[in-house]
Protein backbone atom coordinates (compact mmCIF):
# COMPACT_ATOMS: atom_id res chain seq x y z
CA UNK A 1 0.00 0.00 0.00
CA UNK A 2 1.17 3.51 -1.04
CA UNK A 3 2.51 5.77 1.43
CA UNK A 4 -0.06 8.15 2.40
CA UNK A 5 1.59 11.58 1.66
CA UNK A 6 1.27 14.79 3.57
CA UNK A 7 -1.07 16.08 1.50
CA UNK A 8 -3.29 13.16 2.18
CA UNK A 9 -2.95 13.72 5.53
CA UNK A 10 -3.20 16.97 6.41
CA UNK A 11 -6.46 16.80 4.82
CA UNK A 12 -7.41 13.88 7.01
CA UNK A 13 -6.85 16.50 9.88
CA UNK A 14 -9.22 18.92 8.43
CA UNK A 15 -11.84 16.55 8.29
CA UNK A 16 -11.48 16.52 11.85
CA UNK A 17 -11.71 20.08 12.48
CA UNK A 18 -14.40 20.92 10.60
CA UNK A 19 -17.18 22.16 12.18
CA UNK A 20 -20.16 23.21 10.54
CA UNK A 21 -22.71 20.61 9.74
CA UNK A 22 -23.50 20.51 6.13
CA UNK A 23 -27.01 20.28 4.99
CA UNK A 24 -29.09 20.05 2.19
CA UNK A 25 -29.89 22.59 -0.66
CA UNK A 26 -32.64 24.46 -0.03
CA UNK A 27 -32.68 26.05 -3.76
CA UNK A 28 -30.35 26.21 -6.43
CA UNK A 29 -28.48 29.25 -5.00
CA UNK A 30 -29.11 28.56 -1.19
CA UNK A 31 -27.35 26.57 0.93
CA UNK A 32 -28.57 25.66 4.15
CA UNK A 33 -26.05 25.22 6.73
CA UNK A 34 -26.72 24.58 11.22
CA UNK A 35 -24.28 25.94 13.83
CA UNK A 36 -25.15 26.04 17.45
CA UNK A 37 -25.04 29.09 19.93
CA UNK A 38 -23.15 28.76 23.07
CA UNK A 39 -26.18 28.63 24.91
CA UNK A 40 -30.17 26.95 24.30
CA UNK A 41 -32.85 30.18 24.61
CA UNK A 42 -35.77 31.66 22.84
CA UNK A 43 -36.76 35.14 23.24
CA UNK A 44 -33.51 36.77 22.15
CA UNK A 45 -32.86 39.57 19.86
CA UNK A 46 -29.78 39.65 17.05
CA UNK A 47 -28.58 42.62 14.82
CA UNK A 48 -25.53 42.74 12.82
CA UNK A 49 -22.73 45.54 12.42
CA UNK A 50 -19.33 45.22 10.70
CA UNK A 51 -19.87 41.69 9.18
CA UNK A 52 -21.01 40.42 12.62
CA UNK A 53 -24.00 38.72 13.54
CA UNK A 54 -24.91 39.09 17.51
CA UNK A 55 -27.40 36.93 19.18
CA UNK A 56 -28.11 38.52 22.48
CA UNK A 57 -30.21 37.86 25.92
CA UNK A 58 -32.85 35.27 25.99
CA UNK A 59 -34.70 32.72 28.13
CA UNK A 60 -32.82 29.58 28.95
CA UNK A 61 -35.58 28.48 31.68
CA UNK A 62 -36.73 27.60 35.24
CA UNK A 63 -33.85 27.96 37.41
CA UNK A 64 -31.42 29.79 35.73
CA UNK A 65 -34.14 32.12 33.67
CA UNK A 66 -32.56 34.94 31.94
CA UNK A 67 -29.42 35.18 29.87
CA UNK A 68 -26.99 37.78 29.52
CA UNK A 69 -24.97 36.01 26.81
CA UNK A 70 -23.87 37.51 23.27
CA UNK A 71 -22.96 35.11 21.23
CA UNK A 72 -21.10 37.03 17.92
CA UNK A 73 -20.60 35.65 14.50
CA UNK A 74 -17.58 36.71 12.27
CA UNK A 75 -18.76 36.38 8.78
CA UNK A 76 -15.22 36.95 7.85
CA UNK A 77 -13.42 34.50 9.40
CA UNK A 78 -16.82 32.25 9.88
CA UNK A 79 -15.77 31.96 13.80
CA UNK A 80 -18.16 32.53 16.92
CA UNK A 81 -17.31 33.89 20.33
CA UNK A 82 -19.43 35.28 22.86
CA UNK A 83 -19.54 37.68 25.27
CA UNK A 84 -22.09 39.09 28.36
CA UNK A 85 -24.81 41.68 28.29
CA UNK A 86 -24.57 44.08 31.54
CA UNK A 87 -28.25 42.80 32.77
CA UNK A 88 -29.83 39.10 31.93
CA UNK A 89 -32.89 39.29 30.44
CA UNK A 90 -35.27 38.49 27.61
CA UNK A 91 -37.44 39.75 24.99
CA UNK A 92 -35.41 42.60 24.23
CA UNK A 93 -34.85 44.90 21.16
CA UNK A 94 -31.61 44.94 19.06
CA UNK A 95 -30.46 47.31 15.95
CA UNK A 96 -27.85 48.96 14.64
CA UNK A 97 -27.15 52.56 13.78
CA UNK A 98 -23.54 54.32 12.64
CA UNK A 99 -21.36 50.81 13.45
CA UNK A 100 -23.01 50.59 17.22
CA UNK A 101 -25.09 47.47 17.90
CA UNK A 102 -27.87 48.19 20.66
CA UNK A 103 -29.82 46.16 22.73
CA UNK A 104 -32.72 48.06 24.56
CA UNK A 105 -35.06 47.01 27.03
CA UNK A 106 -36.32 43.75 28.12
CA UNK A 107 -37.71 41.83 30.87
CA UNK A 108 -35.16 40.43 33.50
CA UNK A 109 -37.14 38.73 36.44
CA UNK A 110 -39.91 37.46 37.67
CA UNK A 111 -42.60 40.09 38.42
CA UNK A 112 -42.23 42.94 37.47
CA UNK A 113 -39.00 43.07 36.01
CA UNK A 114 -38.83 45.29 33.39
CA UNK A 115 -35.53 46.87 32.07
CA UNK A 116 -34.79 50.18 30.79
CA UNK A 117 -31.02 48.89 30.51
CA UNK A 118 -29.38 49.72 26.86
CA UNK A 119 -26.32 47.62 26.31
CA UNK A 120 -24.20 49.32 23.10
CA UNK A 121 -21.37 47.59 21.19
CA UNK A 122 -19.45 49.98 18.98
CA UNK A 123 -17.64 48.07 16.45
CA UNK A 124 -15.16 51.03 15.61
CA UNK A 125 -13.72 50.54 19.06
CA UNK A 126 -14.69 47.32 20.20
CA UNK A 127 -15.99 48.14 23.31
CA UNK A 128 -19.13 47.99 25.10
CA UNK A 129 -21.04 50.43 26.78
CA UNK A 130 -25.00 51.25 28.64
CA UNK A 131 -27.15 53.86 28.78
CA UNK A 132 -31.11 53.89 29.74
CA UNK A 133 -34.59 54.20 27.58
CA UNK A 134 -37.14 56.89 29.14
CA UNK A 135 -39.49 54.01 30.37
CA UNK A 136 -38.26 50.30 30.95
CA UNK A 137 -40.24 48.06 29.40
CA UNK A 138 -40.05 44.69 27.16
CA UNK A 139 -42.38 43.12 23.91
CA UNK A 140 -40.67 46.88 22.32
CA UNK A 141 -39.57 47.06 18.59
CA UNK A 142 -36.51 48.79 17.06
CA UNK A 143 -35.32 49.55 13.57
CA UNK A 144 -33.07 51.92 12.45
CA UNK A 145 -33.49 54.72 9.61
CA UNK A 146 -30.22 56.92 8.69
CA UNK A 147 -28.94 57.97 11.97
CA UNK A 148 -31.75 56.97 13.86
CA UNK A 149 -32.43 54.24 15.76
CA UNK A 150 -35.72 54.35 16.91
CA UNK A 151 -37.39 51.70 19.80
CA UNK A 152 -40.73 52.18 20.15
CA UNK A 153 -43.88 50.62 21.80
CA UNK A 154 -43.39 47.53 24.43
CA UNK A 155 -45.44 46.39 27.86
CA UNK A 156 -44.26 47.10 31.16
CA UNK A 157 -47.60 46.14 33.23
CA UNK A 158 -49.68 47.39 30.22
CA UNK A 159 -49.16 48.96 27.19
CA UNK A 160 -46.86 51.70 26.23
CA UNK A 161 -46.89 54.01 23.48
CA UNK A 162 -43.26 55.34 24.72
CA UNK A 163 -40.41 56.16 21.54
CA UNK A 164 -37.17 56.42 22.26
CA UNK A 165 -34.98 57.60 19.35
CA UNK A 166 -31.44 57.84 19.79
CA UNK A 167 -29.24 59.93 16.77
CA UNK A 168 -26.15 59.07 15.96
CA UNK A 169 -25.07 62.11 14.19
CA UNK A 170 -25.56 63.51 17.90
CA UNK A 171 -22.91 62.19 19.80
CA UNK A 172 -22.22 58.88 21.66
CA UNK A 173 -25.37 57.61 22.94
CA UNK A 174 -23.69 57.44 26.70
CA UNK A 175 -24.28 61.74 26.38
CA UNK A 176 -28.63 62.10 26.77
CA UNK A 177 -28.26 64.90 24.63
CA UNK A 178 -28.39 62.39 21.94
CA UNK A 179 -31.78 60.68 22.66
CA UNK A 180 -34.93 62.50 22.08
CA UNK A 181 -38.79 60.73 23.00
CA UNK A 182 -42.43 60.80 20.88
CA UNK A 183 -44.82 58.47 21.10
CA UNK A 184 -46.99 56.24 18.98
CA UNK A 185 -50.52 56.52 18.05
CA UNK A 186 -51.20 53.32 19.64
CA UNK A 187 -50.05 52.27 23.28
CA UNK A 188 -48.90 48.35 22.44
CA UNK A 189 -46.14 45.55 22.64
CA UNK A 190 -45.60 42.81 20.47
CA UNK A 191 -45.27 45.05 17.54
CA UNK A 192 -42.88 44.38 13.87
CA UNK A 193 -40.39 47.67 12.66
CA UNK A 194 -38.48 47.33 9.50
CA UNK A 195 -37.21 50.15 7.26
CA UNK A 196 -37.96 50.88 3.88
CA UNK A 197 -36.19 53.86 2.38
CA UNK A 198 -36.50 56.80 4.97
CA UNK A 199 -39.61 55.32 6.85
CA UNK A 200 -39.31 53.70 9.40
CA UNK A 201 -42.50 51.41 9.70
CA UNK A 202 -43.75 49.61 12.99
CA UNK A 203 -46.66 47.80 12.67
CA UNK A 204 -49.48 45.86 14.53
CA UNK A 205 -49.05 44.51 18.25
CA UNK A 206 -51.14 43.98 21.39
CA UNK A 207 -53.23 47.11 22.80
CA UNK A 208 -54.42 44.59 26.23
CA UNK A 209 -52.77 42.15 28.59
CA UNK A 210 -52.95 38.16 28.81
CA UNK A 211 -56.07 36.83 28.03
CA UNK A 212 -57.62 39.32 26.07
CA UNK A 213 -58.50 39.82 22.38
CA UNK A 214 -56.87 42.54 21.03
CA UNK A 215 -54.49 42.33 18.24
CA UNK A 216 -53.69 45.63 16.64
CA UNK A 217 -54.05 46.68 12.80
CA UNK A 218 -52.56 50.25 13.42
CA UNK A 219 -49.39 51.48 11.62
CA UNK A 220 -47.02 54.19 12.70
CA UNK A 221 -44.82 55.35 10.27
CA UNK A 222 -41.76 57.95 10.67
CA UNK A 223 -40.71 59.67 7.57
CA UNK A 224 -36.99 61.00 8.04
CA UNK A 225 -37.11 63.21 5.37
CA UNK A 226 -40.29 65.82 6.82
CA UNK A 227 -39.44 64.49 10.47
CA UNK A 228 -43.38 63.43 10.95
CA UNK A 229 -45.16 60.65 12.09
CA UNK A 230 -48.24 59.12 10.29
CA UNK A 231 -50.34 56.53 10.67
CA UNK A 232 -52.20 53.96 8.35
CA UNK A 233 -53.51 50.37 8.66
CA UNK A 234 -52.75 46.36 7.82
CA UNK A 235 -55.17 44.54 6.30
CA UNK A 236 -55.68 42.83 9.51
CA UNK A 237 -54.89 43.20 13.10
CA UNK A 238 -52.27 40.96 14.78
CA UNK A 239 -49.61 40.81 16.98
CA UNK A 240 -45.95 38.62 17.21
CA UNK A 241 -45.79 39.12 13.40
CA UNK A 242 -42.38 39.18 11.99
CA UNK A 243 -41.26 41.87 9.47
CA UNK A 244 -38.34 42.38 6.51
CA UNK A 245 -37.34 44.72 3.53
CA UNK A 246 -36.78 43.98 0.51
CA UNK A 247 -35.46 46.91 -1.47
CA UNK A 248 -38.13 49.89 -1.89
CA UNK A 249 -40.85 47.14 -0.22
CA UNK A 250 -41.39 46.53 4.12
CA UNK A 251 -43.23 43.12 4.87
CA UNK A 252 -45.33 42.27 7.60
CA UNK A 253 -45.80 38.53 7.95
CA UNK A 254 -47.95 36.34 9.95
CA UNK A 255 -48.82 36.83 13.54
CA UNK A 256 -51.48 36.29 15.58
CA UNK A 257 -54.98 37.98 15.42
CA UNK A 258 -58.54 37.57 17.12
CA UNK A 259 -59.03 34.11 14.76
CA UNK A 260 -55.89 32.36 15.40
CA UNK A 261 -52.57 32.20 13.80
CA UNK A 262 -52.27 34.17 10.17
CA UNK A 263 -51.06 33.90 7.31
CA UNK A 264 -51.26 37.28 5.49
CA UNK A 265 -48.03 39.17 4.72
CA UNK A 266 -48.96 43.16 4.25
CA UNK A 267 -46.56 45.05 1.71
CA UNK A 268 -45.93 48.53 1.45
CA UNK A 269 -43.92 49.53 -0.93
CA UNK A 270 -42.57 53.13 0.14
CA UNK A 271 -41.88 54.48 -3.45
CA UNK A 272 -45.37 54.18 -4.35
CA UNK A 273 -47.32 54.38 -0.78
CA UNK A 274 -49.31 51.30 -1.77
CA UNK A 275 -50.02 48.23 0.30
CA UNK A 276 -50.51 44.74 -1.23
CA UNK A 277 -50.97 41.14 0.47
CA UNK A 278 -49.43 37.87 0.19
CA UNK A 279 -49.84 34.56 1.53
CA UNK A 280 -47.18 32.73 3.97
CA UNK A 281 -47.70 28.74 2.99
CA UNK A 282 -48.37 28.21 6.67
CA UNK A 283 -50.15 30.39 9.18
CA UNK A 284 -48.45 30.96 12.00
CA UNK A 285 -46.76 33.18 15.12
CA UNK A 286 -43.45 34.35 16.38
CA UNK A 287 -41.63 33.77 13.31
CA UNK A 288 -38.82 35.46 12.33
CA UNK A 289 -37.61 37.22 9.02
CA UNK A 290 -34.48 38.77 7.45
CA UNK A 291 -33.55 39.55 3.98
CA UNK A 292 -30.06 38.42 2.28
CA UNK A 293 -29.50 40.09 -1.44
CA UNK A 294 -33.33 40.32 -2.93
CA UNK A 295 -34.38 37.00 -1.11
CA UNK A 296 -36.98 37.79 2.25
CA UNK A 297 -37.13 34.77 4.50
CA UNK A 298 -40.10 34.19 6.59
CA UNK A 299 -38.89 31.42 9.54
CA UNK A 300 -40.10 29.09 11.94
CA UNK A 301 -43.03 30.01 14.22
CA UNK A 302 -45.62 28.52 16.31
CA UNK A 303 -49.35 27.47 14.51
CA UNK A 304 -50.91 24.97 17.20
CA UNK A 305 -47.05 23.70 17.28
CA UNK A 306 -43.76 24.92 16.89
CA UNK A 307 -42.63 24.89 12.79
CA UNK A 308 -40.39 24.31 10.37
CA UNK A 309 -41.69 26.22 7.46
CA UNK A 310 -39.32 29.05 5.82
CA UNK A 311 -40.99 30.83 3.53
CA UNK A 312 -38.93 32.88 0.66
CA UNK A 313 -39.81 35.66 -1.59
CA UNK A 314 -37.35 36.49 -4.45
CA UNK A 315 -37.70 40.45 -5.81
CA UNK A 316 -35.63 38.89 -8.73
CA UNK A 317 -38.81 36.76 -10.18
CA UNK A 318 -41.25 39.84 -9.80
CA UNK A 319 -44.20 41.55 -7.27
CA UNK A 320 -44.51 39.43 -4.01
CA UNK A 321 -48.15 39.65 -4.61
CA UNK A 322 -47.57 36.92 -7.56
CA UNK A 323 -47.18 33.57 -5.74
CA UNK A 324 -44.61 32.55 -8.01
CA UNK A 325 -41.97 34.70 -6.42
CA UNK A 326 -42.26 32.65 -3.25
CA UNK A 327 -41.05 29.27 -2.87
CA UNK A 328 -40.03 27.59 0.62
CA UNK A 329 -38.11 25.34 2.48
CA UNK A 330 -37.33 24.10 5.76
CA UNK A 331 -35.07 24.88 8.97
CA UNK A 332 -33.46 21.87 10.72
CA UNK A 333 -35.70 22.09 13.64
CA UNK A 334 -39.12 23.12 14.22
CA UNK A 335 -39.62 26.03 16.07
CA UNK A 336 -40.74 29.77 17.56
CA UNK A 337 -39.35 32.55 19.36
CA UNK A 338 -36.54 32.87 17.07
CA UNK A 339 -34.62 35.68 15.98
CA UNK A 340 -32.71 36.55 12.84
CA UNK A 341 -30.43 38.19 11.44
CA UNK A 342 -28.71 39.16 7.73
CA UNK A 343 -24.96 39.32 7.73
CA UNK A 344 -22.68 38.97 4.33
CA UNK A 345 -24.40 36.88 2.11
CA UNK A 346 -25.77 34.71 5.21
CA UNK A 347 -29.54 34.72 6.12
CA UNK A 348 -29.29 33.27 10.17
CA UNK A 349 -32.17 31.70 12.33
CA UNK A 350 -30.78 31.45 15.84
CA UNK A 351 -32.76 29.64 19.00
CA UNK A 352 -36.00 29.18 19.57
CA UNK A 353 -38.65 26.91 21.49
CA UNK A 354 -39.17 23.73 19.99
CA UNK A 355 -41.49 21.93 23.19
CA UNK A 356 -42.73 22.82 26.78
CA UNK A 357 -39.48 24.29 28.43
CA UNK A 358 -37.44 23.14 25.45
CA UNK A 359 -34.52 25.46 24.25
CA UNK A 360 -32.80 25.52 21.44
CA UNK A 361 -29.59 26.52 20.72
CA UNK A 362 -29.89 25.94 17.03
CA UNK A 363 -28.13 28.02 14.19
CA UNK A 364 -29.84 27.68 10.26
CA UNK A 365 -28.05 29.49 8.07
CA UNK A 366 -29.00 30.37 4.62
CA UNK A 367 -26.20 31.70 2.09
CA UNK A 368 -26.89 33.22 -1.02
CA UNK A 369 -24.64 32.84 -3.84
CA UNK A 370 -25.39 33.55 -7.17
CA UNK A 371 -21.50 33.12 -8.37
CA UNK A 372 -19.32 30.23 -9.56
CA UNK A 373 -16.18 29.86 -7.72
CA UNK A 374 -13.94 26.87 -8.58
CA UNK A 375 -13.34 24.61 -5.80
CA UNK A 376 -16.19 25.76 -3.65
CA UNK A 377 -18.55 22.53 -3.49
CA UNK A 378 -20.63 23.02 -1.17
CA UNK A 379 -21.60 26.49 -3.21
CA UNK A 380 -21.40 28.95 -0.46
CA UNK A 381 -19.68 31.43 -2.58
CA UNK A 382 -16.27 30.72 -0.72
CA UNK A 383 -13.51 28.09 -0.76
CA UNK A 384 -12.50 27.14 2.97
CA UNK A 385 -12.27 24.06 4.99
CA UNK A 386 -16.02 23.12 4.27
CA UNK A 387 -15.09 22.13 1.00
CA UNK A 388 -11.96 21.11 1.45
CA UNK A 389 -13.13 18.09 4.05
CA UNK A 390 -16.32 17.41 1.35
CA UNK A 391 -12.88 16.60 -1.47
CA UNK A 392 -11.22 14.52 1.58
CA UNK A 393 -13.96 12.68 2.78
CA UNK A 394 -14.13 11.72 -0.50
CA UNK A 395 -10.44 11.38 -1.32
CA UNK A 396 -9.50 8.14 -3.86
CA UNK A 397 -13.08 7.15 -4.27
CA UNK A 398 -13.42 6.04 -7.75
CA UNK A 399 -16.76 5.72 -8.75
CA UNK A 400 -15.68 3.78 -12.01
CA UNK A 401 -14.46 1.28 -9.65
CA UNK A 402 -16.17 0.89 -7.01
CA UNK A 403 -19.78 2.49 -8.21
CA UNK A 404 -21.49 0.99 -5.27
CA UNK A 405 -20.02 3.56 -2.61
CA UNK A 406 -22.38 5.82 -1.45
CA UNK A 407 -20.70 8.78 -2.12
CA UNK A 408 -21.41 7.78 -6.08
CA UNK A 409 -24.29 9.53 -6.89
CA UNK A 410 -25.75 8.76 -10.38
CA UNK A 411 -25.97 12.15 -12.41
CA1 LIG B 1 -17.62 26.60 -0.07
Amino acid sequence: MKKQSNFEFVMMILVVVSFCALDSVAASDLVHTTDTLSQARHGLAATTVNHKAFFAGGYIGPGSNYSNVVDIYDADTGMWSNTTLSQARERLAATTVANKAIFAGGYYAFSGGYSSVVDIYDADTGMWSTTTLSQAREYLAATTVASKAIFAGGWNGSPTNAIDIYDANLGEPNDPSTWTTTTLSQARHDLAATTAGNKAIFAGGRTCGAGGSCASNVVDIYDLETGLWSTTTLSQPREGLASTTVGNKAFFAGGNNIGGPNNVVDIYDVNTGEWSTAFLSQARLILAATTVGNKAFFAGGWNGSPTNAVDVYDANLGEPNDPNTWSTTTLSQARASLCATAVANKAMFAGGIYGSEMYSNVVDIFTLCEYELAGDLNKDCKVDFNDFATMANNWLIDCGVTPYNPACIPK
